[in-house]
């Protein structure tokens, strides 16, 4: 059987899509990229999709367990602010509840919301009432001001577009139907692809549907689900474990890779592609990210590791200088009352007549 990495870009892409049926939210999310992207297209103001958050690859179709990565959506969230700051409109393609453009100021486990928040003495007026309003502790109050402005001008200007998926599937889905959709916007698209996109899934076709159960059943039940019953637990060349032997062998396929497709085919002509590598050797960053860039022929790669990846990213790019590191200085590093780390955010990324990313410091 050939695996879908073998394949031409086109024919992976035929295969691997009539293989899934589309996200339910997907008409939904075209429905409204599609409004989004008319108003800008109308106003001639430059929109970038950026993807954000890991994505799940499912063991079972009705999913109760999956595989995940470790991204939490800062590096696409914090971007997204930078873009927005400098006049893009973005469409957020996030994984559902990880970190989002402002609110991730506020979010999560470090920065819990309620710990900015005092209740207020009750006024003078209402001295009989036992309670006063809510309010921002005096110390954050300059800092959520700024964010909430900020915020408040995106969502009121329609600046800002938050589709979420789940799935490696449903990434996929939404990245080619997003890259259509964008193509009257021309040179004015931008794409940045900042997903910790799973590199391994297992197909539909060998996929159990119901959970996989970790013992055998009785005979009048069905065992399909039990572990070392199905083909799809072991490799073609591996020996299917004895049924007593209580383990599960995953076996995965390689993703195929549709940054191919979206250069050559989803995404309109003179748009630009920046792509994103990750790494914890650092020995291989560099090689792994410049055999990208040659690979797909797109405008650049950002490299980074997995221990320094918010101080520290590498541009690699096609034209001189080839390679270039952008560090956060130490001072910067946490800034924010609010904890959250100032990213690198790289919001020099300019279109129009130069390609080459700014310097960040
Ligand atoms: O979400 P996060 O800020 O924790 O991590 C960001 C990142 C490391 C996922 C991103 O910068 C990145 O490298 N994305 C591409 C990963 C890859 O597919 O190689």
């Amino acid at each position: 059987m050939t695996l879908l990495g073998d394949m031409e870009p086109a024919e992976a892409e035929s295969v691997y899509f009539n293989e899934y049926p589309p996200p339910k939210s997907l008409p939904k999310h075209e429905a409204l990229a599609r409004a989004f992207i008319d108003l800008h297209v109308e106003d001639k103001r430059r929109v970038v999709l950026v993807t954000s958050g890991g994505t799940t690859v499912p063991l079972e179709a009705q999913t109760v367990r999956f595989i995940d990565n470790f991204s939490a959506g800062t590096r696409g969230a914090t971007s997204a602010e930078y873009f927005l700051q400098q006049g893009y409109a973005v469409i957020f393609l996030h994984r559902q509840y990880s970190l989002l453009p402002y609110s991730r100021h506020y979010s999560h486990s470090t920065n819990c919301f309620l710990d900015f928040m005092d209740e207020a003495s009750p006024s003078a007026d209402s001295p009989n009432q036992n309670h006063g309003p809510i309010q921002v502790r005096s110390e954050y109050q300059d800092e959520m001001r700024d964010v909430l402005r900020k915020y408040r001008y995106a969502k009121q200007n329609n600046r800002l577009l938050l589709l979420p998926f789940t799935t490696v599937a449903e990434y996929m889905f939404e990245l080619r139907a997003m890259a259509k959709l964008m193509r009257p916007l021309g040179p004015n698209a931008l794409f940045y692809l900042a997903a910790a996109v799973s590199d391994f899934f297992i197909p539909r076709s060998r996929m159990a549907e119901h959970k996989i159960q970790s013992s055998e059943l009785p005979a009048n039940l069905d065992n399909s689900s039990a572990i070392g019953s199905q083909e799809i637990y072991t490799g073609e060349n591996e020996v299917q474990p004895p049924k007593s032997q209580k383990k599960l062998v995953v076996n995965l396929d390689p993703v195929p890779k549709f940054l191919h497709r979206l250069v050559d085919g989803w995404a309109p002509d003179g748009s630009m592609v920046v792509s994103f590598k990750l790494e914890t050797d650092p020995s291989l960053l560099v090689y792994k990210a410049r055999t990208a860039l040659q690979r797909y022929s797109h405008h650049l790669v950002i490299g980074n590791l997995l221990s320094t990846r918010k101080w520290e990213v590498v541009f690699i790019t096609p034209d001189p200088p080839h390679e270039r590191w952008i560090r956060v200085p130490k001072a910067r590093r946490s800034k924010s009352i609010s904890g959250v780390e100032d990213q690198v955010g790289l919001a020099e990324i300019q279109k129009g007549g130069q390609q080459q990313p700014q310097p960040q410091e």
